[in-house]
């Protein structure tokens, strides 16, 4: 199992560490064979080192695209030594094996974290790299392959226990690590493409991330977590920069992620935006005509599911909501922008944790998402369908008014992001009672009605705000009962994606309460 290292290849981007492991290296009497700039690198250490090109016999030509893609390199990577006409084919060709493989690749994902244009970033689609570390990781029975600087010392231990050999279930785990390197990084390339609008089908979608933070811990306290960031450039809360306030906790990532997609669906150029988010629902979500403005309206939906919640804005984070903000104990606030006056209000609430992300996501574009089952991944698009005014079919007696539709719409954006069965009430641009995840709609319908009334109380309004209020359901009213129940509650306007079997019977229903209805032909479910 020990296989002794003689000869090494070291060809590497980062060359963090890589001077002290060499000279370790030829401290014990291996042979360091480099490319290019690692080969200078060396050198100017004063090492001996023997270049790729003196290897191969042929130069590093087009820039070093190719430099080791030669079979002087692949064979002396890839030959078996138990393998006797393997072996007597290095000896035919003069090639020698090679028993270390040190490699890291040219930084492609730092290049489009860098913003650098097109060009620079496929010149950063390293081939030679990934064909050697796949070579080394298939024949890891006798070559140990090493992909990051992290793992030199390691090596080193290793070389220092076993007098100058690896042992194989040190070069299995490399090699495993090996291939989730590349895996990764092709991840990221197919990613970068997907980006560009060449997104791939999900079954041939790869899942890949670099860990961003291990989490001290995940939903319950007896769960172990981490986050891992994918590379897409989408601003939110895996690319946002915390300003302030302590860690954020796995729920926080997902809150803050279901809060800052939502309000990112209300374009700031229209009006300002909050949406208050609860174990991922949102308790309320308003427009307004400043953005404290719409806080307070959000607030005023579910003043007490909103404590401890997480705040999301679609404008730049300003001194009086911030004021605002912080009269309440909240979680987590998260803007494109703060000015000053918002970060020195902030700044008084030490716990609080504030993340800008440089802008909006764009609610239309593509993406995917993924979740887990048991001895499964399910992918699908993420939901990136949003309401066009053709979409609108009024299949009522009455048309709803201008003011109901624009309320209508509202309500059906935000019961987008309700988890199902979702029913939300909205008045002048704000929600005024939400119904999240209910086995049934009409306990939806009833659950959305009773908060209202409860937020009247609290708030020694006379009635609920639901009287003269629109209703959006994320998905068709399979009877009438839950259209009545909105209609008891006193919504004056439905909006519904239709499709029931039903239907005529509840258009019916809703020609008789006086109601007015749109179908939209688009569901928008949520688990
Ligand atoms: O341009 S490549 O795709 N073609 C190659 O043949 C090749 N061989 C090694 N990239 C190649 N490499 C990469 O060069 C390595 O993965 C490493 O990241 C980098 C080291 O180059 P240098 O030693 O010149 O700094």
């Amino acid at each position: 199992d020990l296989v002794p290292i003689r000869r090494a290849l070291l060809s590497v981007s980062d060359k963090t560490g890589l001077v002290d492991f060499a000279r370790a290296l030829a401290a014990r009497g291996v042979d360091l064979v480099s490319t290019g700039g690692t080969s200078r690198a060396l050198k100017a250490a004063g090492l001996a080192v023997t270049d790729v090109s003196d290897v191969t016999g042929f130069p590093e030509i087009m820039d070093g695209r190719v430099k080791t893609l030669h079979p002087g390199v692949h064979g002396g990577l890839l030959a078996d030594r138990d393998t006797p006409a393997h072996m007597a084919a290095l000896a035919s060709h003069d090639i020698a094996p090679i028993d270390l493989l040190v490699v890291n690749l040219y930084p492609f994902e730092a290049t489009v974290a860098s913003q650098a244009d097109d060009a620079t970033v496929i010149e950063n689609i390293d081939i030679g790299g990934p064909a050697m570390i796949r070579a080394a990781a298939k024949n890891h029975s006798g070559v140990a392959v090493v992909v990051e600087p992290g793992d030199y010392s390691a090596i080193l231990d290793e070389l220092a226990a076993h007098d100058g050999a690896t042992t194989l279930a040190t070069r299995r785990r490399l090699a495993g690590k090996a291939y989730a390197r590349t895996a990764a990084y092709d991840a990221a390339i197919g990613g970068w493409f997907a980006e560009r609008g060449e997104e791939a089908a999900p079954e041939y979608r790869a899942f890949g991330g670099r860990l961003a933070q291990a989490l001290r811990y995940g939903e319950n306290p007896h769960q172990e977590a981490a986050f891992y960031r994918t590379g897409e450039a989408r601003p939110g809360v895996a690319t946002a920069r915390q300003v302030q306030g302590k860690e954020l906790s796995y729920n926080n990532i997902n809150d803050t992620d279901a809060a800052f997609e939502c309000v990112a669906e209300f374009d700031p150029a229209d009006a300002p935006a909050v949406v208050i988010v609860k174990h991922a629902n949102p308790c309320g979500a308003a427009r307004g005509a400043s953005l404290s403005e719409a806080y307070r309206k959000a607030l005023a939906c579910d003043p007490v599911s909103a404590f401890g919640g997480i705040v999301a804005l679609n404008r730049p984070f300003d001194g009086e909501t911030a004021e605002e903000i912080a009269k309440l104990f909240t979680e987590v606030v998260i803007a494109p922008e703060a000015d000053e006056a918002a970060l020195a209000v902030m700044a008084g609430k030490k716990n609080l944790r504030l993340l800008l992300t440089g802008g909006l996501p764009d609610p239309a574009a593509a993406g995917t998402m993924v979740r887990t089952v048991a001895g499964g991944l399910l992918v699908q698009d993420r939901d990136a369908k949003r309401l066009e005014a053709g979409d609108l079919k009024v299949v009522t007696k009455r048309a709803p008014s201008e003011r109901e539709m624009a309320d209508l719409r509202f309500a059906f954006t935000i019961a987008k992001h309700v988890k199902s069965n979702a029913i939300v009430y909205a008045r002048d641009g704000a929600t005024v009672g939400i119904g999240a995840g209910q086995m049934s709609r009409v306990d939806s319908s009833r659950i959305a009605a009773q908060k209202a009334e409860d937020a009247a109380r609290a708030a020694g309004l006379p009635e609920p705000l639901t009287r003269g209020s629109a209703v959006a359901s994320d998905a068709f009213f399979p009877f009438a009962d839950g259209l009545l129940a909105a209609a008891k509650a006193g919504a004056t306007a439905v909006i519904q994606p239709g499709g029931s079997v039903r239907d005529d019977e509840v258009i019916a229903a809703a020609d008789e309460a006086g109601l007015a209805m749109v179908f939209t032909g688009m569901r928008h479910f949520r688990h």
